[in-house]
C-alpha cells in the first residue's frame, strides 16, 4: 500500500536492559510496523551499550525509521502502549526497563509540550542514539556530534 499523502518520516529510539532485552527490541521493531497508519521504513542493527546516566545491566539499543500518518501525540500514545505491553514499570527516573521507546524526530517538527519534546532533548549527547541513527539516516547526524560521544562504550551486536 502506498504511504498516505500526509505520511511523515519519524525516528524512534528503542532501549531495553531487563529480561531478554534483545528479544524485546526485535519484537518491538515488528510491532512498530503494525501500528495504525504506520510502517517501518528502516531499522538499524542492534547495539549493546553501557548505561548512560543510569545503572543496571548493559542496554540493547536500536533506532527505527517510520512513515506515519499519526499525529505526534497519537504516535507517542502508541509507543507508550507498546512499552506497557512489554511489562514496563516506572519505579523511578532512568530505572532499568524492559522497553523504552523515545520519539527522536518527527519530520522537521519542533515540539515542546508538557508531554512531548521533539527533537528528543538528550539524543545529541548519546552514542546509543546517534550511532544507530547514523547507520540508517547519516544526513541526520553530524561528524561533530559523533566525535562528542566517541568516549561512550557501545558496540554493534
Ligand atoms: N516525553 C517527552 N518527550 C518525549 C519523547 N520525545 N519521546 C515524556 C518519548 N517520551 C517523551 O518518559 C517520561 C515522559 O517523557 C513520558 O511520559 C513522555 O510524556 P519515560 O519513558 O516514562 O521515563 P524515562 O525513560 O525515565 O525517561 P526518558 O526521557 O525516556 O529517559 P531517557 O532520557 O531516554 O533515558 N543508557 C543506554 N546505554 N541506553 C539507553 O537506552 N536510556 C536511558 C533513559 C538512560 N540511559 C540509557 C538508556
Ligand atoms: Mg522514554
Amino acid at each position: 500500500m502506498p504511504d498516505a499523502p500526509s505520511a511523515v518520516q519519524a525516528f524512534v529510539g528503542l532501549g531495553a536492559n531487563l529480561g531478554d532485552a534483545q528479544a524485546a527490541v526485535q519484537r518491538s521493531l515488528q510491532a512498530l510496523d503494525r501500528l495504525p497508519q504506520t510502517r517501518l521504513a528502516a531499522r538499524s542493527s542492534l547495539y549493546r551499550s553501557a548505561p548512560v546516566d543510569a545503572g543496571g545491566p548493559d542496554y540493547v539499543n536500536a533506532v527505527a525509521e517510520l512513515r506515519t500518518a499519526l499525529p505526534p501525540e497519537a504516535l507517542l500514545a502508541e509507543l507508550q502502549r507498546l512499552e506497557q505491553a512489554e511489562g514496563r514499570e516506572r519505579p523511578y527516573r532512568n530505572a532499568p526497563r524492559t522497553l523504552d521507546l523515545d520519539l527522536l524526530l518527527y519530520g522537521d517538527a519542533q515540539i515542546a509540550t508538557p508531554a512531548l519534546t521533539v527533537p528528543h532533548p538528550r539524543m545529541a549527547a548519546r552514542a546509543f542514539v546517534l550511532l544507530p541513527l547514523a547507520e540508517i539516516a547519516p544526513q541526520r547526524v553530524t561528524p561533530g556530534q559523533l566525535r562528542a560521544v566517541a568516549d561512550q562504550a557501545i558496540q554493534r551486536i
